[in-house]
């Protein structure tokens, strides 16, 4: 694609769009929105508009085709595929001045938001009214509801309550040539006409900007347990896993840690703990409801089962801080890996029963190829976020073996009935492996709907597809 340079005209109109004080080309902002938390990647934009109306976004997006300007929208920057990155340049559209919580609708158990909203301020919001927004992702803390929609974000409420897309009923986008819709309609079941909702979630940015959003909401539950489960062997806890919800269990969050990815957060956060040295990797298995005997119950089976595959002795956190210690150590792993190694990540995804197969094949092609994989992730969801690090690699074996390797551990996901992410997202840096999971008629499918939403391909480019 040959797109038009950002010229001074073209920044008089945008200032004129959004307000000057709300259009920047100084070289802190171009560089602080250059990169997001993907490993290793930086792309320039030319400058960033911080609107504030869904008016102001679809003149910018007339502008930008009228002009053939390529544009990004925006969020936190929490993403991990390169999906917010300006690869062309060109404008990035920033939502973080959409940040209200225009309502929670206790009668009905739904919230209209807009996607500049962090998610655990929103998360704190239905709590204080006894309402809960499950999803969960690791980056809650900074990450915007806009770019978990357009990331269909999980985490590890997911294996219980599902992923962002489940709570979506209804949004306010504006389509890459600046019209404005409402895609759905704010009810529970929606059989009218194809579903536009869920198109636009998980579109990563592609084809439309989300200026409106409206989420359904649960009762909050009330108690937790967590357990802590230590294996000998990380096939066993693999193993273990599925056989919790064959046992008629579903637990609120299921999540595997490996032995070095435990050691790598211990030594980056205070976490107290003390862990065998025979220990190779943990289950973090928390339970939820509103009534304490049945959750001890739900513990003492959950038990049974994790002793039959064999796990050491089983630590239950039954106080808020045991919990937040626990919680503490497998939400921080990331940053941790991040800290300690230069490392890409991926994040495969099989049917749960599969897991132990795909960690042994991961550990296989690492032992083919050279390198050392630390991996964690959802357990529960069969979601393993696989962290390759490069340690005594060359940049040259680095730059060959890595992405072969990284083809074979894809190509045994689908194998294995998986696919090639599961929160993530393709953004930029997935979308070489796209053929492994998709046919050329899928594949061919998809850039059609893309075109049809944004004919002159200007919004957020270069992504999901080659
Ligand atoms: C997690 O499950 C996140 O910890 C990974 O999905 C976050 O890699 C990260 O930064
Ligand atoms: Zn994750």
């Amino acid at each position: 694609m040959n797109y038009n340079k950002v010229t001074p005209n073209i920044i008089s109109q945008l200032e004129s769009i959004a307000g000057k004080e709300n259009v920047y080309l100084d070289e802190e902002h171009l560089k602080q929105y250059s990169h997001d938390e993907t490993e290793d990647l930086k792309f320039y934009p030319e400058v960033i508009v911080k609107p504030r109306t869904s008016k102001e976004i679809s003149e910018l997006l007339i502008l930008a085709n009228r002009e053939n300007i390529p544009v990004t929208p925006r969020g936190a920057g929490t993403g991990l595929s390169g999906g917010a990155l300006p690869v062309f340049g060109g404008i990035i559209i920033a939502m973080e001045r959409f940040n209200s919580i225009l309502s929670i609708d206790e009668r009905n158990l739904q919230a209209t938001v807009e996607p500049g909203v962090i998610n655990q301020v929103f998360q704190e919001a239905v709590i204080a009214k006894g309402l809960f927004y499950p999803p969960d992702p690791a980056s809650k803390g900074s990450c915007f509801l806009g770019g978990n929609l357009a990331e269909n974000a999980g985490g590890p409420k997911a294996v219980k309550y599902g992923v962002t897309k489940d709570y979506v009923l209804n949004l306010e986008v504006v389509l890459p040539t600046g019209e404005i819709i409402m895609t759905g309609a704010n009810v529970l079941k929606n059989a009218t006409g194809y579903n536009l909702t869920q198109l636009i979630v998980g579109s990563e940015g592609t084809l439309g900007i989300i200026t409106k959003i409206v989420f359904r909401l649960l009762p909050y539950p009330s108690q937790t347990l967590l357990m802590l489960v230590p294996f000998a062997s990380a096939a066993k806890a693999c193993e273990a896993v599925s056989a919790v919800f064959v046992a008629g269990i579903t637990p609120s969050a299921m999540e595997f840690m490996e032995r070095d990815a435990i050691d790598w957060v211990l030594k980056f956060v205070e976490v107290n703990i003390e862990i065998k040295d025979t220990i190779q990797a943990h289950l973090l298995i928390e339970v939820d409801g509103n009534d304490a005997d049945v959750l001890m119950k739900d513990c003492e089976k959950i038990s049974e089962v994790m002793y039959r595959f064999g796990c050491d002795e089983i630590l239950l956190a039954e106080t808020a801080a045991q919990k937040e210690n626990l919680w503490k150590m497998r939400r921080r792993v990331a940053e941790a890996v991040r800290s300690h190694a230069v490392y890409k990540e991926e994040d495969t995804v099989v049917p749960r029963a599969e897991l132990a197969k795909l960690l042994t094949g991961i550990k296989e092609i690492g032992k083919k190829y050279g390198f050392r994989s630390v991996c964690y992730g959802h357990a529960g969801d069969g979601n393993l976020h696989v962290n390759i690090i490069k340690e005594q690699l060359s940049d040259e074996e680095w730059n060959t073996k890595l992405p072969l390797g990284i083809r074979e551990i894809f190509e045994l996901c689908v194998s294995l009935g998986g696919t090639i992410s599961g929160e993530h997202g393709i953004g930029w840096v997935q979308k070489g492996y796209m053929d492994i999971p998709f046919s050329e008629k899928e594949i061919s499918l998809q850039k059609g709907i893309k075109s049809l939403f944004d004919p002159n391909h200007i919004l957020n480019p270069g992504k999901i597809f080659v």
